[in-house]
């Protein structure tokens, strides 16, 4: 069992209905660097949680943000910091007005066990629109991909195609022949 540690409730819901019953969602606030990429702060973070959770069951964290190609990647890793502050309509608003509303979101998986800690990373690309939708969580009603934004799609449509989806997926990968090289 891993222990997928997070205090976003969206982002657990997406992991476990992903992950089915391998996981463990735990609701845990650990210590976040801030830094230009999000792979440290998910390396940083995988570490923190194992040590700050009692346990030897390994735990899982997930970094991640939405980087805008006209903004050269902003607010990638500060994305929740931006979206507590200036908020999604209004980075839809300012991505609007520029000439490309190109877009990604990425996240970065960091996994401990207590030895080992290594990190998974996945990206899907989309582009910046006017809020769209009441699925999903954080900016996922200003991202468009394909002729949908995430919020107009269920969690398991949003898995098909999400950078934590294909993160989990690498993680997962990784993982299975982990376990069966122990
Ligand atoms: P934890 O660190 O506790 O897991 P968090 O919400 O702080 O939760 P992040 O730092 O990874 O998680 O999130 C950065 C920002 O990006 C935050 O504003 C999220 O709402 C947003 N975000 C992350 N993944 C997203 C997704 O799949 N869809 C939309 N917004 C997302």
């Amino acid at each position: 069992m891993v222990r997928y540690v997070t205090s976003n409730p969206g982002k657990a819901r997406e992991a476990a209905a992903y992950l089915g019953t391998d996981v463990e969602t735990i609701d845990y606030e650990y210590l976040e660097p801030q830094a230009d990429d999000l792979e440290p702060v998910a390396r940083y973070g995988a570490r923190a949680a194992f040590d700050g959770l009692s346990g030897d069951e390994p735990v899982i964290v997930d970094d991640a943000g939405l980087f805008i190609e006209a903004f050269d990647g902003f607010p990638g890793p500060y994305s929740s910091y931006v979206e507590d502050t200036l908020g999604i309509e209004l980075v839809a608003e300012i991505a609007r007005g520029a000439t490309d509303q190109r877009a990604s979101f990425r996240a970065v998986i960091g996994y401990c066990d207590g030895s080992v800690t290594e990190t998974f990373a996945g990206r899907v690309r989309g582009q910046i629109v006017a809020p769209r939708g009441d699925g999903g969580f954080g900016y996922d009603p200003i991202f468009e991909h394909g002729d949908r934004t995430f919020a107009e799609m269920s969690v398991e449509e949003k898995n098909a195609h999400s950078h934590r989806a294909r993160a989990l997926e690498r993680f997962a990968a990784w993982y299975d022949a982990h376990r069966e090289s122990d």
